[in-house]
C-alpha cells in the first residue's frame, strides 16, 4: 500500500433504523478532490464484470448505494487488492493508474463521485498500455 493506492472512506451515517440515514460526501471536509462529474450504473445482471481500464489523471470516489460490487485493483506500484463495497456510507476512492475489474451482484447501483469531466482520451483501456505506462513513471 503507498499513497498511489485505493483505501476504503467511512462516511457517518446520519438517522435510525426508524427514520433512515443519510450520508453527505464534502469537500473539502471528508473528501479529497473536488467533485466534477457523478455517474451510477445500475440494472447489472448478476455477476457482470465491467471495467477493465485505469485513469490517467481521474480520482474517484466509488459506493455501493444498493447491493454488492467487487473492485479488483492494481495500483502504479503493481499491488494487487480485493474490496468489497456493500455499505452505502462507505466508499472506495481510486487514485489515476489503477486498473479495476468490477463485478456487480445483481440489482447493485453503483455510485461514482468523480474529478474530471468525461474525457474518453484519459482512460488507459489496453492492460499491456498500463504496464508500460507504470514502468516509465
Ligand atoms: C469507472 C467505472 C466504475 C460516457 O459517455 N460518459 C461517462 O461519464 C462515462 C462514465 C461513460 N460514458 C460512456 C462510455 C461508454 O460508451 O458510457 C459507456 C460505458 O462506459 P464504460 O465502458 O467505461 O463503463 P464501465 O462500467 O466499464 O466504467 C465506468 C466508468 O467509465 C469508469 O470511469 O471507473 O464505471
Amino acid at each position: 500500500m503507498s499513497e498511489f493506492s485505493p483505501y476504503l472512506i467511512e462516511f457517518k451515517s446520519i438517522g435510525s433504523s426508524t427514520l433512515g440515514f443519510i450520508t453527505i460526501a464534502e469537500y473539502p471536509m471528508n473528501i479529497p478532490f473536488k467533485i466534477k462529474r457523478v455517474y451510477w450504473i445500475y440494472d447489472t445482471p448478476s455477476n457482470q464484470e465491467r471495467g477493465f481500464h485505469a485513469h490517467k489523471e481521474l480520482n474517484q470516489l466509488i459506493f455501493a448505494v444498493s447491493g454488492k460490487i467487487l473492485f479488483n485493483t492494481e495500483d502504479r506500484n503493481g499491488v494487487k487488492q480485493q474490496y468489497t463495497l456493500d455499505k452505502p456510507n462507505v466508499g472506495l476512492f481510486i487514485p489515476p493508474l489503477v486498473w479495476r475489474q468490477i463485478v456487480f451482484e445483481e440489482n447493485s447501483v453503483l455510485l461514482c463521485l468523480a474529478s474530471e469531466i468525461y474525457i474518453e482520451e484519459e482512460y488507459i483501456r489496453d492492460y499491456n498500455e498500463f504496464k508500460k505506462i507504470n514502468q516509465i513513471i
